[in-house]
């Protein structure tokens, strides 16, 4: 019997469901948290879902404390995820496993330059789950994880922490065209509805939002031809609906951050599709004006 144990970097909503996932699994999961003021060295996670409601209490370690992190899974904002390792990265070795599962794309050219020796897997998913107050979060709708690792096709020995939790995890072996994937599809959904401070099933009820839809979808086709995600170039359009139909009453993760005055990830989203836009020469003019509408907002957030 192998001990793995795991640390979780961003016990925000996704951070929280799979903390307590893998602890219920019988996994050792310790929650890591900055050096903020008194507080206390453990901390509760409670999770609704439909008629129940599980609650587990895990230990937390300061960032800045000094045991060796085996693995860690880190689960904040796109654009906190580098400061966030280096505030760990003395507690990381060429051993250890970092797994990144955050919005969007683009962080792994951060983290390759900063940290050269670390050894990443990245992940994407569609769980579905919200913050209700402090440690307590609603589990709205199951979804699927995939995770995977550059050039690795066969999971290591430590997805089977994740393939025995409660959750649905599987091993993706190419998980690249996976995350370009999602990333189309947030770039078709969440900026426009953002913009237009709609539910995600409006843009599919509204004519006028409908077309832009269409407009930014072939762009997204276009441009993942020339990048060789053939699948994605196929099947944006329905994926895109079918994705809005499934989501129809919900907010998309990028209103939720307008609304609240947060920063959102539109760098890490519409910013990195227009990056490789721009290495084929493809305009994308739909896909530009919905990134500098979102810049705008971003840019009177204080974050
Ligand atoms: O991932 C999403 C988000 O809101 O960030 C969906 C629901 C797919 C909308 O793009």
């Amino acid at each position: 019997m192998i001990h793995r144990s795991w640390h979780v970097l961003g016990a925000g909503a996704i951070g929280s469901l799979f903390a307590s996932a893998l602890h219920k699994s019988g996994v050792p999961v310790t929650l890591l948290r900055r050096p903020e003021s008194e507080q206390s060295r453990t901390q509760a996670i409670r999770i609704d879902e439909n008629t129940h409601s599980g609650e587990v209490h895990l230990p937390v370690s300061y960032n800045n404390d000094f045991e060796p992190i085996d693995h860690v899974l880190i689960c904040t904002k796109a654009y906190d995820v580098r400061s966030a390792l280096g505030e760990i990265a003395h507690r990381l070795n060429e051993n250890s496993c970092i797994l990144v599962l955050v919005n969007g794309m683009g962080v792994m050219d951060e983290l390759s330059t900063d940290f050269p020796n670390l050894l990443f897997a990245l992940g994407t998913t569609t769980e579905g789950v919200y913050r209700l107050g402090d440690g307590h979060f609603c589990h709205a709708g199951r979804g699927i994880t995939r995770l995977g690792m550059e050039g690795l096709v066969q999971p290591p020995p430590w997805f089977s922490d994740w393939s025995r939790t409660e959750r649905s995890c599987v091993w993706e072996p190419d998980i690249d065209e996976t995350l370009w994937q999602k990333l189309a599809i947030n770039c078709a959904i969440n900026p426009l509805s953002a913009l237009s401070r709609c539910n995600n099933g409006m843009l599919l009820e509204t004519a006028a939002l409908a077309s832009q839809i269409d407009a930014v979808c072939q762009e997204i086709s276009l441009v993942s031809r020339a990048a060789g995600y053939i699948q994605t170039a196929t099947d944006i359009h329905r994926k895109v609906a079918s994705v809005i139909a499934s989501t129809a009453n919900n907010r998309s993760s990028m209103l939720v951050d307008v609304l609240a005055g947060r920063r959102s990830e539109n760098e890490y989203i519409s910013g990195y599709f227009l990056k490789i836009a721009a290495n084929y020469n493809i305009p994308t003019p739909h896909n530009k004006a919905l990134f500098e509408g979102i810049s705008l907002l971003d840019k009177q957030t204080k974050t």
